[in-house]
């Protein structure tokens, strides 16, 4: 057995701590402004099981949102060595739901591990060959899935009153060996687990508070890890989770992170009829985003209930404007109907946040050729057509686990990590040669170049326009929240795409400063590919 994680006595009788880490970015993207006011909800709901455990205490460190009363290293991050002087930690656990944070991940596990406090690690990122990696690279566990249990059995074992192999879905290392447990059953019962407390996050402000109720989805789309039949829990305990953070903290702004608002329908609008209703009691309005589909539009029942609940952002994954790509992707809409729908969201006036990727990669034996430059046209055409109010046009990223990995990599497409490394899977990098003709260079420049033009400088020009057109609310004497909302509309949107067009340049200025493009030279050559893919 490794002595680094023996479960060590507890003489002094002192309680014990557990820290959950949130790698950082690792560089400046356009996520990086939202990570900064909000947080992931997975540590913190792992961090909460610790409650439960008598004899332990957990915090959260949110490196993405991590404020100057906390001590900080030359790099403006959190300063560990410090924080273990300030408040020893006996465990640590990491957050590895995005793969483009695991270097920063092993390199505190690296950290920690070399100090002697044991290391787990959880997310979406550990799976096949990675568990291996994170276990070469001073992870002491991996957990396979969700936490909660897992941390309170884990817990037990470093406490010495449980056996390490007896505990389901983790994996270690016996000597050379990985050593992985049985499989661990997936949550369905969601009320025995406690509200997640975000007091336990330390040196962070939140201004948008993520929230959930159903985990899983049952769409299947290639590219994404999420999968499996929805599991929804009642909708009290998402609004018991909404209404104790306003009630704590006055929080007003919420994200539900379910991959897909409106899966298990008729209690999710018994779900909006209670947030409408606990709205209207206590005197507030809230502020929710919510992933959907398209095709919901179709639902004027549902529409309506989100637009009286507060729901008022949607980010929508419309994926790509071109038939032959999304039937790749398993999506199973047409561009025409999509524009339709897209319409309907914003005549029933939500706010319609686009989720776009550009060049995704056809399986061999598709017929289809299309340069970058007539694939912009496309996207530009699309974007306008459906009236979308924000964009983000991001790069296939082949993430682990994935169906679309497993097809690039028996083409040998997937630049390998010796060269192009984890951190650059955050969907801003080409990471495989595309289809013919297009080129990784080539991919990478239309993305700025679509975001680019939508975001323009010019709009901050039309906010100040925008001011001079205040008195047409005159217009509105009749119904002056309509008149409001739509002038606020318009307001809201030229000053997000002045502040994307400067999140747009900074990205670049950061980008043109980097490494990237010799290191995809090098990738290219240990390839072997010296032309466009299938
Ligand atoms: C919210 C979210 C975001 C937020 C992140 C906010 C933040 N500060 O972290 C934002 C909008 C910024 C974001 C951005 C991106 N995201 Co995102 N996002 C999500 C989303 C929708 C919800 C995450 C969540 O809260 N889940 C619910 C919680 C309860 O589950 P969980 O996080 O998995 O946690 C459980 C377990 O994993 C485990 N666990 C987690 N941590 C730990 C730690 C320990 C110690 C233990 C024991 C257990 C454990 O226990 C938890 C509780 O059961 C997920 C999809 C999903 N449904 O998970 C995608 C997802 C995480 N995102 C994903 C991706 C790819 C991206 C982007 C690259 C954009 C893109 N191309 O799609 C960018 C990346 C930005 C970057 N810099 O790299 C992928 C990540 C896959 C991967 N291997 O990287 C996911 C899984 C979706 C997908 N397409 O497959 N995202």
């Amino acid at each position: 057995m490794d002595t680094m994680i023996e479960p060590a006595g507890n003489p002094t009788k002192r309680r014990r701590l557990l820290r959950i880490v949130i790698p950082t970015f690792p560089a400046f993207n356009i996520y990086s402004w939202v990570a900064r006011v909000t947080t992931a909800l997975g540590p913190i709901a792992v961090a909460t099981a610790v409650n439960e455990i008598e004899g332990w205490d957990a915090e959260v460190i949110d490196e993405n949102n991590y404020r100057r009363s906390g001590p900080q290293d030359g790099a403006g991050l959190p300063d560990h060595e410090a924080l273990q002087r300030l408040r020893p930690a006996d465990v640590v656990g990491f957050y590895g739901g995005l793969t483009s944070t695991i270097p920063r991940l092993y390199e505190l596990a690296r950290f920690y591990h070399g100090r002697s406090v044991p290391t787990i690690a959880g997310g979406q990122h550990f799976i096949g060959e990675n568990i291996d990696e994170a276990l070469d690279n001073g992870v002491d566990i991996v957990v396979i899935g969700e936490g909660e249990e897992a941390i309170k059995d884990l817990l037990g074992f470093f406490s010495g009153k449980r056996k390490r192999d007896e505990i389901a879905g983790i994996v270690y290392r016996d000597g050379q060996d990985a050593v992985r447990t049985r499989e661990r059953a997936l949550l369905t019962d969601f009320d025995h687990l406690p509200i997640p407390d975000f007091s336990l996050l330390r040196y962070t402000k939140i201004k948008i508070y993520p929230v959930g109720r159903i985990r899983g989805c049952g769409m299947d789309c290639e590219f994404c890890t999420v999968k499996g039949k929805a599991r929804p829990a009642r909708p009290e305990r998402l609004i018991e989770q909404i209404t104790s953070l306003f009630e704590k903290y006055r929080a007003k702004r919420f994200f539900i992170v379910d991959d897909l608002f409106g899966q298990d329908r008729l209690e999710t609008l018994r779900f909006l009829r209670l947030l409408h209703a606990y709205q209207h009691e206590v005197q507030t309005r809230f502020k929710v985003v919510v992933q959907i589909r398209l095709d919901k539009a179709r639902d004027a029942e549902l529409l309506q209930a989100m637009r009286e609940a507060g729901i008022s952002n949607l980010a929508i994954g419309f994926e790509s404007p071109i038939p032959e790509e999304l039937k790749a992707m398993n999506k199973r809409l047409k561009p025409e109907d999509m524009v339709s729908l897209s319409r309907l969201y914003n005549r029933a006036g939500f706010w319609v946040h686009g989720m776009f990727i550009f060049g995704y990669p056809l399986p061999a034996g598709v017929q289809f050729r299309m340069s970058a430059k007539e694939r912009i046209q496309y996207f530009r055409k699309f974007i306008k057509k459906a009236k979308i109010d924000t964009v983000q046009v991001l790069l296939p990223v082949p993430l682990p686990g994935t169906e679309l990995t497993r097809r690039l990599l028996q083409q040998n497409r997937i630049f390998p990590n010796t060269a192009i490394g984890w951190e650059y899977y955050d969907g801003n990098f080409p990471l495989f040669v595309p289809d013919d003709p297009m080129t990784p260079e080539e991919m990478q420049a239309s993305i700025i170049q679509i975001m680019g033009r939508f975001y323009r400088f010019r709009h901050m020009f039309t906010v100040g326009l925008q001011i001079l057109s205040f008195p047409m609310l005159l217009f509105y004497l009749h119904n002056l929240r309509v008149g409001w909302e739509v002038w606020y509309r318009g307001w809201d949107r030229n000053i997000t795409r002045f502040g994307g067009w400067i999140i747009v340049r900074k990205w670049y200025a950061a980008f043109k400063k980097s490494q990237f493009l010799r290191k995809l030279a090098e990738a290219k050559g240990l390839l072997g590919h010296s032309s466009p893919g299938r």
